[in-house]
């Protein structure tokens, strides 16, 4: 396994890290984002209801009342129920593709550790952040990637190399192509250190685990931007022969060390991951 990976480290091209306004939908991504809000409904409850009927015909003829026709009936019961139209006005597909179905339960960590494994499960060199939660060294606090939540993830502090996987897994067949994406950042001030880098990785295993191969993303690395989310991206398609598929994180703390006396510092932060099958 080693050898593989020195071997895509070799060859996969470091440069060119795609770094971007995470909140961009204006076609980069190519994920058209659905129109949204669908108007139509403010109409409903207001205008009919409270003015026409209401106390106009029953309350201020009839009863003679002020108090139940004019408020009461009118107003607030026919009006305001039956003025529908707000939610279904859906459409607004504004080009581009059709979003792709996520696998990943809880990918944005908004539930925070739920649907999430770690190899081996002893590991603890992680954890759930929230925005407004303090950056390790600095007076700053963190922000969230996409809402509130987002996993941290740091080294293992061995003085070797360590890898920490983190990964959901999933039942695949041979030919399927998959794709990873996801948002990862560091901080200025605990920024990753050294040989460590973190990717996204799909990992494809034989059904008896005796067989391991893997796609990764551009590595997340000391020279990578700090202070910005940066989007990662790998595909891969499943070899023949192989039945299980990870959608996974890859953490690889001093990576090639060879003395055992490496004990860099910084953390890499995750946020918003997709994971899904080309159609
Ligand atoms: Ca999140």
């Amino acid at each position: 396994m080693r050898t593989t990976l020195w071997t895509l480290m070799m060859t996969l091209p470091l440069a060119g890290l795609a770094c971007g306004d995470k909140d961009d939908d204006t076609g980069t991504d190519g994920w058209g984002d659905g129109g949204g809000t669908g108007d139509g409904g403010d109409d409903g409850g207001g205008a009919d209801g409270g003015g026409t009927d209401g106390g106009g015909t029953d309350g201020g003829g009839t009863d003679g009342g002020g108090t139940d026709g004019g408020g009461t009936d009118g107003g607030g019961t026919d009006g305001g129920g039956t003025g529908d139209g707000g939610g279904t006005g859906d459409g607004g597909g504004d080009g581009g593709t059709t979003k792709p179905i996520n696998l990943l339960v809880n990918g944005n960590f908004e539930a925070g550790w739920e649907s999430w494994a770690i190899y081996p499960e002893s590991l603890s060199n992680y954890e759930i952040i929230s925005t407004g939660d303090p950056i390790y060294l600095s007076d700053e606090t963190f922000v969230a990637g996409e809402g509130s939540r987002s996993l941290k993830v740091y080294g293992q502090f061995t003085g070797w190399q360590n890898e920490t996987p983190i990964y959901q897994s999933f039942a695949g067949e041979a030919g399927q192509t998959y794709t990873l994406t996801g948002w990862v950042y560091h901080h200025p001030d605990d920024a990753i250190q050294g040989t460590t880098y973190g990717s996204l990785a799909i990992k494809f295993f034989t059904s008896d685990y005796s067989g391991f191969d893997l796609q990764e993303s551009e590595h997340f690395l000391s020279s990578s931007p700090t202070g910005t989310w940066t989007e990662l991206t790998v595909t891969g398609e499943v070899p023949e022969g192989f039945s299980i598929v990870q959608a996974a994180i890859q953490y690889w703390h001093c990576y090639g060390e060879a003395e055992g006396d490496c004990y860099d510092g910084g953390a890499m932060y995750i946020d918003d991951l997709v994971f899904s099958l080309a159609e």
